[in-house]
């Protein structure tokens, strides 16, 4: 790496620079670069002798340089790499700006600024190449203009934080560029993705002899997944003869469940009429007692129950539902016990905390999405099914062209025939490589962290006049919910007149933190609760001064409402 070292020439500053001043680099090395005997050079032991020795002439000015003159062009190695140097320094300014407390978390621009183009960023596509001066700006433009989601006052969605790791996984998985379906073009990736999702079954509790599973893109086609395999266990014949071989079938989820289970009911032929909504506790959680009567209410109707989902940690109240209750209940029934536990399931791997999900062990399937709770980089979610060969069964097709059974390897390990895909991004290395880096413990550690913070914000809020918690008991997961109570509503009685007033603080508040870029967190009403604030912990970076801030933020930007 010596000749990445930053150079005189080479622009290496940690700040960000936009494409106008990008543009403003020295001309220097261009022809120097391309030089006949680099040209010439061949091989690539030859190329980097020459990169090693040119290490000082490093390529500063991209403005003669197109993409035509990177590899695969002959002798492009020079060019190349000078390139993806400059590119780290784009991205390397970017990560350090987005640790940093002092820089913003958003530059928020409308849509119509965007459209409109900003300082020499256009989001035109244009007929004639680009050179590459041009796309380096066009990359800190992107990243200037976007939202640093790793930085530490940054509370805005379940998925936060930026790691290392994970991110140099993510850059090994983009360069071998490659596709999950088949053994034989991702022999170590297939072997990996095994070896995780061994690893999150026997952390539920499942036995070596059950299980199976897959990473998916994202928390709603895992839940998704797991509704077709439901139905698919209960009745095989529908792979075949479609919805209108079968009875007319019912769901059932919590009304605090995501909405990825009732879109599960569109998108299959269920139908979100046929999802009963079961009623929760002040706290989010599920009544036992009312899934049991939902289940007889839905027979009653002529309807045929077979799917409960039970979520552990909703998205809004963090809640978890009580699993053990709901697998005797589903136990009772014959119905499948679906446990998303997208944003929850991180919780398994803490000692401290992990009792939350006791009965997991009992569900049919589990979601867990790592790029939450774990700090993944997005995406990286598993559907996890304990039926071991339901998946193949399910979705196999046997493409001749793909899936030969003929192959002279394992073909067991030509997963791709059970998933809905056939294209399949490798999400796994990025997690891997994390896991290897922090260990079990490191990733149980970095969880605790966000329930003490979220501890530590409870505790605050408690202790303020002009914040108001949405429900008085300790956090069981990192999400906290409140309301913050402008003078001209603090003394307000309870009743419509309060609540259509503090309906639209949180909205008015959120608009003029996007404005002022400093910090970030949702908000959201839930049934009969207007519109509240729901801070959510999984960015390790985050630490109690951050939490101050956010407070002080949200009075200083609301006091006036
Ligand atoms: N899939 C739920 C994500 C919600 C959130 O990040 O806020």
């Amino acid at each position: 790496m010596d000749s990445l070292q930053p150079t005189a020439e080479s622009n290496t500053s940690v700040e960000g620079k936009t494409s106008s001043e990008g543009k403003n680099k020295s001309a220097t090395a261009a022809g120097q670069i391309l030089t006949k005997e680099e040209k010439d050079s061949g091989t690539n032991e030859a190329a980097s002798v020459s990169q090693e020795t040119k290490g000082h002439l490093a390529l500063n000015d991209f403005s003669s340089i197109y993409s035509r003159d990177l590899l695969p062009a002959e002798s492009g190695e020079w060019a190349t790499k000078s390139f993806l140097h400059e590119l780290v320094d784009v991205l390397f300014a970017y990560i350090c700006k987005s640790f940093r407390r002092g820089s913003k978390v958003l530059d928020f621009h409308h849509a119509h600024q965007l459209k409109d183009g900003l300082e020499g960023f256009t989001l035109e596509l244009p007929d004639q190449p680009e050179n590459l001066e041009q796309l380096l700006g066009d990359c800190r433009d992107t990243l200037k203009y976007g939202v640093k989601t790793g930085h530490p006052r940054f509370f805005n969605q379940l998925s936060t934080g930026l790691d290392i790791i994970g991110l140099a996984g993510e850059w090994l998985t983009s360069t071998a560029n490659t596709n999950m379906f088949t053994y034989e073009v991702s022999p170590v990736f297939i072997l990996m993705e095994e070896v995780l999702l061994r690893k999150m079954m026997s952390m539920i509790g499942w036995s070596e002899e059950e299980g199976d599973g897959i990473f998916c893109p994202g928390g709603s086609m895992s839940n998704m997944n797991s509704v077709l395999l439901a139905r698919y266990h209960f009745f095989p014949e529908v792979k075949k003869n479609g919805m209108a071989a079968l009875p007319k079938l019912a769901m059932l989820t919590s009304s605090h469940s995501h909405y990825s289970i009732q879109k599960s009911a569109a998108i299959l032929g269920i139908g979100t009429g046929n999802v009963l909504l079961v009623k929760c506790d002040e706290r989010g959680k599920m009544i036992p007692a009312e899934l049991e009567s939902s289940i007889i209410t839905a027979k009653a109707m002529g309807l045929v129950p077979f799917y409960v989902n039970a979520t552990a940690g909703t998205t809004v109240y963090g809640a978890f539902d009580p699993l053990n209750d709901i697998a005797d209940i589903c136990e009772r029934h014959g119905l499948w016990m679906h446990v998303d536990a997208a944003w929850g399931g991180g919780m398994l791997m803490s000692k401290r905390h992990c009792a939350k999900l006791n009965g997991i062990d009992r569900a049919s399937s589990v979601t867990w999405n790592p790029h939450k709770m774990m700090g993944v980089p997005l995406q990286c979610s598993a559907i996890l099914v304990r039926r071991k060969g339901i998946m193949q069964e399910c979705n196999q097709l046997r493409a001749a062209y793909l899936f030969q059974p003929d192959k002279h390897y394992d073909v067991s390990y030509d997963t791709g025939d059970k998933t809905l895909q056939c294209g399949r991004h490798v999400d796994v290395f990025k997690f891997w490589l994390m896991w290897k880096a922090k260990g079990s413990e490191g990733f149980e550690s970095q969880i605790n962290r966000c329930l003490d913070n979220a501890e530590y914000l409870y505790d605050k809020l408690e202790g303020r006049a002009d914040f108001q918690l949405v429900f008085k008991s300790k956090p069981e997961h990192s999400n906290v919910c409140f309301w913050y109570l402008p003078h001209s509503v603090r003394n307000l009685p309870a009743g419509p007149e309060r609540n259509n007033k503090l309906h639209v603080v949180a909205p008015k508040i959120k608009g003029k933190m996007m404005e002022a870029g400093q910090t970030m967190i949702g908000y959201q009403p839930l049934g009969d609760k207007v519109n509240f604030f729901r801070c959510v912990f999984s960015n390790p970076a985050t630490q109690r001064e951050d939490v101050d801030f956010l407070l002080d933020e949200i009075a200083r930007l609301g006091s006036d409402l």
